[in-house]
């Protein structure tokens, strides 16, 4: 078939041999709908018999958890495969391979990743990962730095920012992350007993206010480097060997800060959702230290990667001139990542998009006291990030804040 149609089980398998040719003759097939992501379908086409498996995304011209109301560039899927085939090379593989993007079906069929859970699933369970940090700040210094102006070729770099404009995707996160949840927007998924409480503490705080419309303007001026643009705990496959990254649907050129802050929110959420959801005590002091531990390595030890990696990679002329510039750089990169965890922390606990780490706390009366912390938390990461230059900043803020 040369036009587009959705998939479905019953059609997957046949869509992946007609591409591929994947499967072997006397192949046992299984296939299922697995995604649970807001926006597309995600299939698993298995061979029971030799063990073989493809994953098959395809994008929806619209949003799957709103529906065809919200209409959306199914061009995504595009910008998806391109960014995996690039992070692929950039990262020696802690992205899926992906086997084929076919234009028509905007579909991508790739790699399975069987022996991995989602990063948040893991955590959820008290999981711990100690090779996370090291795998994860590699991740971040080579497809963030290396595609930024101070490592690329500036005329292949901004041939980067044209390919990878994307600006129904970044709709999406300049309304869902930077402005709706800081006002009674419609599409707010925000419990009763939320409103009066944000009317108090967020919606009539100009001065928060003013933080926020400063990073939301960041985030849409500052062509820094190519991100993931969505790299939370629920975009991370992992096991105790390997990470694998997923779902850059995303990915544009904008704030390094975005990415990391992003990740470091959603660390944090898991930390206050642990105080509350888990009844054994030793278990719960040993994963919370863990997470605040993992927060503070991530944030030094990028910074140890980049200073370390600076001289050889460096190109532009006058970040050579200037030894100073790594950690003025860097220390930016660092304030924002605090003010980005505080958006994203917000747009968790009121906005369109729910994590698992608060809504999942079973507890009515803890789940509410915990979204309003989180809120309050977040706040002090936004209004305070001009002081937040090290790992054990970020620690001493949430310690303090929450008293523990
Ligand atoms: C309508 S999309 C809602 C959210 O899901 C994605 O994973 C992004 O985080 C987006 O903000
Ligand atoms: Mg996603």
């Amino acid at each position: 078939m040369n036009e587009f149609y959705q998939l479905d089980v019953n059609k997957v398998y046949d869509y992946v041999q007609q591409e591929l040719n994947f499967f072997h003759e006397d192949a046992d097939i299984e296939c299922s709908e697995i995604g649970d992501g807001n926006l597309n379908l995600v299939f698993r086409v298995k061979d029971k018999k030799h063990n073989k498996s493809v994953i098959v995304k395809q994008s929806l011209p619209y949003v799957r958890c709103v529906g065809e109301d919200w209409p959306l560039s199914i061009g995504r899927s595009e910008i998806e495969s391109k960014l995996l085939e690039i992070e692929y090379k950039l990262t020696n593989g802690k992205v899926p391979e992906v086997y084929k993007f076919d234009k028509i079906m905007y579909s991508t069929i790739m790699e399975d990743l069987t022996d991995y859970v989602i990063m948040r699933t893991g955590l959820l369970e008290y999981n711990q990962y100690p090779k996370f940090v090291d795998q994860i700040t590699d991740f971040i210094v080579n497809t963030l730095i290396l595609t930024s102006d101070v490592v690329m070729e500036h005329k292949e770099k901004k041939a980067y920012v044209k390919e990878f404009i994307n600006p129904q995707l970044c709709e999406i996160t300049e309304d869902l992350v930077y402005s709706e949840p800081f006002f009674d927007a419609k599409r707010n998924n925000i419990p009763d007993y939320m409103i009066t409480f944000m009317e108090k503490n967020v919606w009539n705080d100009k001065a928060l206010i003013l933080e926020v419309t400063k990073l939301k303007f960041d985030f849409m001026n500052n062509a820094q480097a190519l991100l993931h643009g969505d790299l939370h705990t629920g975009s991370i496959f992992i096991n105790q060997d390997n990470i694998k990254v997923i779902d850059p649907e995303f990915a544009f050129y904008g704030p390094i800060a975005y990415d990391i802050g992003a990740l470091i929110a959603n660390l944090i959420m898991n930390y206050l959702s642990t105080d509350v959801r888990c009844n054994d005590t030793g278990l719960k002091n040993k994963h919370m230290t863990y997470l605040l531990d993992t927060v503070k390595d991530v944030m030094d030890v990028f910074r140890d990667k980049c200073m370390k990696i600076w001289p050889e990679v460096v190109k532009d002329n006058m970040v050579l001139r200037s030894p100073d510039f790594a950690k003025y750089y860097i220390d930016d990169i660092f304030v924002n990542t605090a003010g980005v965890a505080g958006c994203e922390m917000i747009r968790r606990t009121v906005g369109l998009a729910h994590v698992a780490d608060l809504d999942g706390i079973e507890d009515e009366i803890k789940r509410e006291e915990t979204r309003k912390l989180n809120v309050l938390l977040a706040k002090e990461f936004i209004m305070k990030r001009n002081d937040i230059l090290e790992g054990k900043d970020f620690v001493n803020l949430i310690k303090n804040f929450c008293g523990k």
